[in-house]
């Protein structure tokens, strides 16, 4: 621990703070001298939430003396940085993050204990910060923990929603949004940094200005203008080694109250004004994987690209001349093409701001900026159309246009290219009325363009970006995505962390991959039956709280197999029910088996305006209803659909775990990191070759993992050949049966119609294979029953999964990150 600060004078003459002490003893006291002078209440008056707020504030204390420290010594050393531009970071809670991450954990516990107060319960009461949707927000979160663990100066950059992602209900089966209000009571993790603020402009035009001898320049006038103010949130490494920045912009209106108008009488006018800034930042769109298309969405990419660039212009021009070595002191990762407009507003800062040349400019901007791409689906592929682009951002499209004139002609004389190939790389998409393709535009202004899996990677040379690929065939390398095992292994799962910390001693606290020591554990009876006894005390918590919530008895001595990630019909989530129908027919059928008794639990949200995925939560509901209340499967099968998913759910999730669904068509998840946080906590996998699942299979064996269905290529031919379901369903009774019940209305007897719609997609069609890899999925779920009877069998697998996904940490995506990519950090 280095949190000892030391007194008395520094350099300056002025006083530093006191030592921090870390005993319980001064813990207690600093807490109740926070609950007195800054909540103002007595121990005795004060309810949890009270406890809560002083808890927080006695660790923000720590934390700001090492924050302070990381930021000085990222200013003043000169080392390069790294920006990491994201429109999502879906944090969750951070109190207990930071607490572990400074190794205060036992003593606070303590010293809240004198006042009779439970830690585990202040800590449920603080707000799930949820300003993202799902995967991609969470993995940019994981990567800025681990930047700070790993001891690289990285600053997240995004937006400061007020409302993140809708808060969940399921109201008779089906999925109600409501509202998030996180900023309810306060946040006490971030700082509003008034002085930092920037004006991004829309709208207006461009004049080029000709002054004698002098080349002609470029002028842009926005119509609007509005404030991005920035606000700062503290993240905490491992052992408090580097405390880094989030800074997420919020929009206020250049004048807060338009004094002018107000004066003048016209109080509606002056509001209206103020109202249309503030609502750049007032919501996080809930579609995932899912191009919105909104207007206002195109704003919020400009807004935070432009405030961040421009706050990183200053940081630059704060220690360095001019911008000419821009790329040699600062990274900019671009999360998704979300904030890939920053490629024209960096072009344009440099040359109508600070007067570079366009080549110069060029070779800074790709020099500075790299790209990950998260999906190949179509729909999730963001293009602006042409006119709204230039209607809100006028210089930025010229600059569009004059980048893409120079690709196209390096690609015609260089390459070759023919025009079929030209209109393939082009950033403009001439075929659908005139759109800008942003991953096109991240391509090209970028010196690295990365997949998040080994798969993916490869599959985004031969399809999205194949042309692109063959004209700057070294630009697409891969990097696959890992999760940060603090928070998903030693903060959610700590009784697993204390028993691998007493069978292989503490080292793999610090690095994750000494967990490997704990394989050979996989043979010994005698720690086998630890390791289950601890998934059993987590199972039995989650058995708890979905008896709490649900008013629903699930035995935890069956295989809790859990499906949990956004509802989307790639990830299949219809496959997982409707082999859930045909083992509850199955059952019924046959009850003289010996049946292997299952829970099978759902969560997850589908976006207000997906109605598949809306009717694949109701159905995942209704059959719930059906099935739990059948006393003819009694205790051998239930199914679960837990509301509200979200990362603080997640955390009770994960450790329990026996068997994890990871069964998207293949070829269509990208990676996947929910997969890592069930293995990683020892449960076994169930799945397709898709994104991460085939490096985990490299990495657990194939014993280990449980691999069925189609590979990426076979969909991709049979998607050419235009298959449908319907001659597979002919062919499996199972099957046929299963849809046959849904579409007649035995779990919607009220609505017998509720899912024809979903069932005849399959006769007809079956785009993601959901029938041809029907049978592959039900014989695996069969082979998993039987091993589940051999206790020895399977926990030993479990086991072999936890020590053998070290690799999946973040840490390790942010090392090759910064090596590869980067060129920062302490190993540069
Ligand atoms: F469409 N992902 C996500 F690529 O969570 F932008 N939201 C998104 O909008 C997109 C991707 C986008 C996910 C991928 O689906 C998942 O496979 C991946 O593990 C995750 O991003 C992090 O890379």
């Amino acid at each position: 621990m280095t949190n000892e600060v030391d007194s008395a004078l520094d350099g300056t003459g002025a006083p530093t703070p006191a030592p921090r002490k870390n005993d319980p003893e001064t813990l207690a006291r600093q807490i109740v001298e926070k609950l007195t002078y800054s909540v103002g209440k007595t121990p005795a008056e004060a309810r949890r939430y009270d406890w809560l707020e002083a808890t927080t504030l006695v660790i923000r204390d720590r934390i700001i003396d090492q924050w302070m420290e990381s930021s000085q010594r990222a200013k003043t050393s000169g080392e390069k940085r790294v920006c990491y531009l994201s429109m999502e970071f879906l944090i969750g809670r951070l109190l207990r993050d930071a607490i572990n991450n400074l190794n205060l954990t036992e003593p606070i516990r303590e010293a809240l204990s004198r006042y009779g107060v439970d830690l585990d319960l202040v800590e449920l009461l603080e707000p799930d910060a949820a300003l993202g949707n799902g995967g991609l927000g969470r993995l940019a979160a994981c990567f800025m923990e681990s930047m700070a663990s790993t001891d690289i100066p990285g600053f997240g950059y995004g937006i400061r929603y007020v409302h993140g992602f809708f808060r969940q209900e399921i109201a008779d089966g089906a999925q109600v949004e409501l509202p998030e209000t996180w900023l309810a009571h306060g946040n006490p993790w971030e700082f509003e940094r008034r002085e930092l603020a920037y004006e991004i402009g829309f709208g207006g035009k461009v004049t080029t200005i000709q002054e004698p001898g002098r080349p002609a320049r470029q002028v842009w006038r926005p119509a609007e203008r509005v404030l991005a103010v920035a606000y700062d949130t503290p993240i905490v490494g491992w052992r408090g080694r580097r405390v880094n920045t989030l800074r997420l912009w919020s929009a206020q209106p250049l004048d807060p109250i338009l004094l002018d108008a107000f004066n003048s009488g016209d109080h509606i006018g002056a509001l209206v004004e103020s109202n249309k800034a503030e609502a750049i930042t007032r919501i996080l769109y809930p579609a995932d994987s899912h191009q919105a298309g909104q207007e206002l969405r195109l704003r919020q990419e400009y807004f935070f690209s432009s405030a961040s660039l421009q706050d990183i212009i200053r940081r630059h021009l704060h220690a360095n001349e001019n911008l000419s070595n821009l790329a040699d002191k600062f990274s900019i990762q671009l999360n998704d093409t979300h904030p890939a407009v920053s490629v024209a507003e960096l072009m344009r800062l440099l040359i109508d701001v600070h007067g570079h040349e366009w080549a110069e400019a060029w070779e800074i901007t790709r020099n500075t900026f790299s790209y990950t791409n998260h999906t190949l689906l179509p729909e999730a592929l963001e293009h602006w159309p042409i006119h709204l682009f230039e209607r809100l951002l006028p210089r930025q499209m010229q600059i569009i246009y004059a980048i893409n004139a120079g690709v196209i002609r390096e690609a015609a004389q260089e390459k070759g290219f023919d025009d079929s190939k030209i209109a393939a790389i082009s950033l403009i998409d001439e075929g659908n009325g005139r759109r800008v393709r942003m991953g096109q535009l991240a391509f090209v202004g970028s010196h690295a363009v990365n997949g998040v899996s080994a798969l993916h990677t490869e599959l985004m040379k031969e399809t999205v970006f194949h042309h692109l690929h063959l004209l700057y065939p070294d630009r697409i390398e891969n990097k696959t995505n890992g999760v940060t095992p603090r928070r998903w292994l030693m903060q959610a799962n700590p009784g697993l962390t204390d028993l691998v910390t007493d069978a292989i001693g503490p080292a793999f606290l610090d690095d994750i991959e000494k967990i490997a020591d704990l394989d050979p554990l996989a043979d010994d009876a005698a720690f086998r039956e630890r390791f289950a006894a601890v998934k059993r005390r987590n199972k039995e918590q989650l058995a708890n709280l979905i008896g709490e919530r649900m008013a629903t008895q699930v035995d935890p001595g069956a295989i809790f197999d859990i499906q949990v990630k956004r509802i989307h019909e790639y990830k299949r989530q219809f496959l997982n029910i409707i082999e859930a129908i045909a083992l509850y027919d199955q059952i019924r059928s046959h009850p003289e088996r010996d049946w292997t008794p299952r829970v099978k639990i759902f969560a997850g949200k589908a976006a207000p305006s997906y109605a598949q995925a809306k009717q694949i939560i109701h159905l995942a509901n209704d059959v719930a209803r059906t099935i739990n209340s059948d006393p003819a499967v009694r205790d051998l099968l239930k199914v679960v659909f837990i509301p509200n998913y979200n990362v603080s759910l997640a955390e009770i999730i994960m450790p329990a775990a026996d068997l994890s669904e990871q069964i998207s068509t293949a070829g269509l998840e990208a990676s996947g990191t929910g997969n890592m946080k069930f293995a990683m906590n020892g449960a076994l996998t169930i799945g397709t070759l898709d994104g991460a699942n085939v490096e985990m299979l490299e990495h657990v064996g194939e014993d280990n993992i449980f691999i069925f269905g189609l590979t990426a290529e076979e969909v991709a031919q049979r998607r050419r050949e235009a298959h449908s379901g319907r001659s597979i369903i002919a062919e499996l009774p199972l099957l046929r049966e299963a849809l046959d019940a849904i579409s007649s209305g035995v779990f919607s007897p009220e609505d017998p119609a509720r899912y024809h719609d979903l069932v005849s997609n399959l006769y007809n069609n079956d785009w993601w294979m959901t029938c041809a890899d029907f049978q592959a999925y039900w014989d695996t779920q069969r082979r998993l029953d039987a091993l589940w009877q051999d206790q020895d069998e399977w926990q030993a697998k479990a086991v072999h999964n936890t020590a053998r996904m070290g690799w999946f940490s973040s840490d390790r995506s942010i090392r090759e990150y910064a090596r590869d990519i980067w060129k920062a950090g302490p190993d540069a």
